[in-house]
């Protein structure tokens, strides 16, 4: 049982697993090892696919840096707390879930003590302006309430983490806590640049293709790390 949370809120790299070739995976997570910067590791379904919970155990034993795992757990509470407790078993330091699911849903993952919790509040893509845009700042208050580790705002809205954030460490009553961190994902790909989130009040930008599918994997993580850090002034 896990009492406290094994990712450290400061800022790093949460290198998005989604490859679907388990041996460069393997590969990957014993390079990230040695790689300079603070890095975590995302395991998403693409990758869960290929060999199920197995694949959780493999990296687990390829290194020590955090694991998250992303199965974006949005079922009834029974079945959400099934699926925490497998990914934690398995070696997972932490699930991603969804918070729109409702209050009950998150409590009973957060009550399990497995891990880590960290909830989606906000997405990336265009669809998440239709409803959970309009829903964010409640779903953040009471997840905050409910105490969760990590939540989910996109790096490809600067603006929207920026006010999130302040949202979730403003002690207005939210309950926001400030060791609350904050994982964006966007970087590359869907058009964010290394440091956007980071520069807005997130700790980690999660990132995938522009590393997994990368010439040098190692080298790129090392990169968009740097870059992002150096976003921040003289850190
Ligand atoms: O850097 P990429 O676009 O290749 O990957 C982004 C990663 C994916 O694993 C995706 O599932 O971040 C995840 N993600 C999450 C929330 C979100 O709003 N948008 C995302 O892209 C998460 N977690």
């Amino acid at each position: 049982m896990i009492e406290t949370s094994r990712i450290e809120k400061m800022p790093g790299i949460m290198v998005a697993f989604d490859m679907e070739d388990v041996p460069s995976a393997i590969r990957l997570a014993e390079e990230l090892s040695a790689a300079d910067g603070n890095f975590a590791i995302k395991i998403g379904r693409p990758l869960e696919m290929q060999t199920g919970k197995e694949v959780i155990s493999k990296v687990r034993d390829a290194t020590d840096i955090p694991i998250v795992y992303d199965g974006k757990i949005a079922d009834i509470p029974y079945i959400s707390a099934k699926i925490a407790e497998i990914a934690y078993d398995a070696g997972a330091d932490a699930v991603i879930m969804h918070a729109f699911v409702g209050a009950d849903v998150v409590r009973e993952v957060v009550n399990l003590r497995g891990g880590d919790v960290i909830t989606v509040i906000e997405m990336t893509h265009l669809g998440s302006v239709e409803y959970l845009e309009n829903v964010s700042e409640k779903l953040i208050r009471k997840t905050a309430e409910i105490g969760v580790d990590g939540i989910v705002l996109p790096a490809t809205r600067p603006e929207r983490v920026s006010a999130l954030s302040g949202l979730l460490n403003s002690g207005d009553g939210s309950g926001g806590d400030s060791e609350t961190y904050i994982i964006s994902p966007g970087i590359h790909a869907q058009g964010a640049e290394p440091g956007d989130a980071i520069a807005n009040g997130s700790d980690y930008e999660v990132v995938g293709r522009a590393i997994y599918q990368s010439e040098d994997p190692k080298e790129s993580a090392e990169q968009i790390y740097r870059q992002a850090i150096s976003r921040l002034g003289g850190v």
